[in-house]
């Protein structure tokens, strides 16, 4: 699975939500300035760990299901075999995705989990 969603206007709020750290609603100068040295500067494992906190929505550090198919879903437009995927479908195939991912059966996905699933 490759992740290309830089450029778009959902990675932009994303990256906006997840710098606020203090949930002010502005984001700071070193809010913002992490944020764009995970993006420019980042190594590979950092960015795929600004990318799970990017969906992990409640921020309690695993992605539930609904938070993994907003992941998918959001994933699967940027791809060009998945793009002609109706959403039922895409749906159900995110769902199994899911169950593979969370390999150690917890109903959610970890860190680790993620991170193996994206490699
Ligand atoms: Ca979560
Ligand atoms: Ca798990």
């Amino acid at each position: 699975m490759k992740l290309n969603g830089l450029q778009d206007a959902v990675f932009i709020e994303k990256c906006f939500s997840v710098s606020d750290t203090d949930k002010d609603g502005l984001i700071n100068f070193k809010e913002v300035a992490t944020c764009l040295s995970v993006l420019l500067r980042g190594n590979e494992s950092a960015m795929d760990e600004f990318e799970f906190r990017l969906w992990d929505s409640d921020g309690d550090g695993v992605l539930k299901k609904n938070e993994f198919i907003e992941f998918y879903m959001h994933v699967s437009r940027l791809d060009p075999e998945l793009k002609s995927f109706d959403d039922e479908k895409i749906l159900s195939q995110a769902e199994k995705v899911f169950y593979a991912v969370d390999v150690k059966k917890t109903g959610a996905i970890d860190l680790d989990e993620f991170k193996q699933a994206i490699e």
